[in-house]
């Protein structure tokens, strides 16, 4: 019986820990809430939750580059292009079923319809067209420079955290929205900081998500270079094989720390959270329909595209990412959430390495299908608050937005919040508007989360599946891909 008890925990000790520290993160934010806990009792609170944060965000740049480096430079090109393209093309798929799942939900459910607002809100917003959004993504895909790029990166992350010691919002970004405070008593802030050398309008928040993009796209053509040196570039491979191997084994001792960084994360962003905003009821009822939403998309439709395209059963491969799927509940980020995405999928998926080390990476830049449904969801119930009607038109171009908007959020804290005034304002409804759903955007930010981790995981295991007679699984004889070396 014992022999169980430590087999169990071996082989999911880790994944009970964490759904423990989640639970108990919730259980103590809310209890101290009840306490007039000071803002500096806050921050010390919540400090071994930043340090997991700041830890996870720690390896995120070093694994992007040395995964997609030394991953494509072992790839034949004729391959790497057919699931290069596979994998694009796969995303796009989900992300636009996603926004259609989102937009059907919500004209089903209406659930900002009826809601006593001030009327003729609109109007004299800035409107930004689908092309002003979609050639800023395409313009801060390739960042003028990488390094300033890498460090920008950073610096939007820490610069925050500096500048707002009272941590009243999520230190990835601050909401600095001019006029009075938001509904929920509170003023959300969002900075607007475009780079210097914008001459057009430009969204909030992808200028900065971006650079991600533009570090993902430069190591895959470093990758797919060094591939073609040959000889010649193996030394700078063997680098990249020995910095990836190093980040993962980083990884493995990182993670038993975890649990502890989760009840104080958890815990500190319960404290910090908004009020309920007058809009109550009807925000409970959106709050609803976003995780309906993502219900249907995350364990219906992507199980089903799984199961159809690689006929295994999808809840087995799922329950291999559990892990990952906690940590992006708990950080709301899929980006510090990569490194165990990639762990859950090498060891307990065996998808293979080369496979994974392309698709999670771009998967976690431009995969999000979560915040795509999301976006939708929330600009049509912004619209109906303001009893707002929108036309086909209008619905066709929040679903090209929104897909657009997901693809520069990039997978931090609340990005999803900060990329919808894309949305909002290519149909012309303000973006101040988001300050009436922000009381709750802590909470639906980590679900969507959640769903753009699986997303991502479930992708690499159809790609894998689709393109394994490219690439002969590598196995150190347990007849799993060996990883790292
Ligand atoms: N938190 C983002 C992520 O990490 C998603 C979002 O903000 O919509 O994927």
């Amino acid at each position: 019986e014992l022999r169980k008890i430590r087999d169990f925990f071996k082989r999911n000790g880790l994944l009970t820990l964490s759904v423990i520290a989640v639970i108990t993160g919730c259980t103590l934010g809310f209890v101290l809430r009840g306490t007039q806990l000071s803002t500096q009792a806050k921050i010390y609170f919540s400090f071994p939750g930043e340090l997991l944060m700041r830890m996870l965000k720690m390896l995120i740049l070093p694994l992007i580059t040395s995964s997609l480096m030394s991953g494509l430079s072992s790839m034949e090109s004729k391959a790497c292009c057919r699931m290069g393209v596979l994998t694009v093309t796969y995303y796009l798929w989900t992300t636009f079923i996603a926004v259609v799942v989102g937009i059907a939900l919500v004209l089903i459910v209406k659930p900002g319809v009826g809601t006593e607002m001030e009327s003729n809100r609109l109007g004299g917003g800035p409107v930004m067209t689908s092309a002003d959004a979609l050639l800023d993504l395409i313009r801060n895909m390739v960042p003028s420079n990488l390094v300033e790029a890498t460090f920008q990166q950073y610096k939007t992350d820490l610069l925050p955290i500096l500048k707002v010691p009272t941590r009243t919002v999520q230190p990835s970004f601050v909401y600095v929205i001019p006029g009075e405070g938001a509904p929920s008593g509170r003023t959300v802030y969002l900075e607007l900081t475009p780079p210097p050398e914008v001459h057009y309008k430009t969204s909030p928040g992808t200028s900065q998500q971006m650079n991600v993009l533009g570090i993902v796209i430069f190591s895959a053509t470093m990758g797919l270079l060094l591939g073609r040196m040959g000889e010649r570039g193996a030394p700078l491979v063997n680098v990249c094989q020995c910095i990836n191997e190093c980040v993962m084994k980083i990884i493995n001792a990182a993670v038993w720390y975890f649990p502890f960084g989760i009840i104080f994360l958890v815990a500190g962003k319960i404290l910090d959270m908004a009020d309920p905003s007058t809009l109550g009821k009807k925000l409970g009822w959106y709050g609803i329909t976003v995780l309906a939403g993502l219900f249907v998309h995350g364990l219906i439709l992507l199980p089903l595209f799984y199961f159809i395209l690689t006929h295994k059963n999808p809840f087995k491969y799922i329950r291999g990412l559990l892990q990952a799927m906690v940590i992006a509940l708990a950080t709301s980020s899929s980006s510090a959430t990569l490194p165990i995405t990639m762990k859950c999928l090498l060891e307990n998926c065996h998808v293979d390495r080369q496979i994974a080390r392309f698709v999670l990476p771009v998967g976690a830049t431009i995969n999000m299908d979560g915040t795509a449904l999301y976006e939708a969801v929330a600009a049509i119930f912004i619209a109906q608050v303001n009893d707002y009607e929108l036309d086909f038109g209008q619905l066709v171009t929040i679903s090209i937005t929104a897909t657009a908007a997901s693809i520069g959020a990039a997978g931090i804290p609340q990005a999803g919040l900060v990329t919808m005034v894309i949305v909002l304002t290519s149909v012309g409804l303000p973006p101040d508007d988001i300050t009436l759903i922000v009381a709750i955007d802590w909470i639906l930010d980590r679900f969507r989360t959640m769903i753009n981790v699986l997303g991502d995981a479930l992708a690499a295991g159809i790609i894998a599946h689709l393109c394994k007679k490219d690439f002969p699984r590598e196995e150190n004889g347990k007849g799993v891909p060996s990883y790292g070396s």
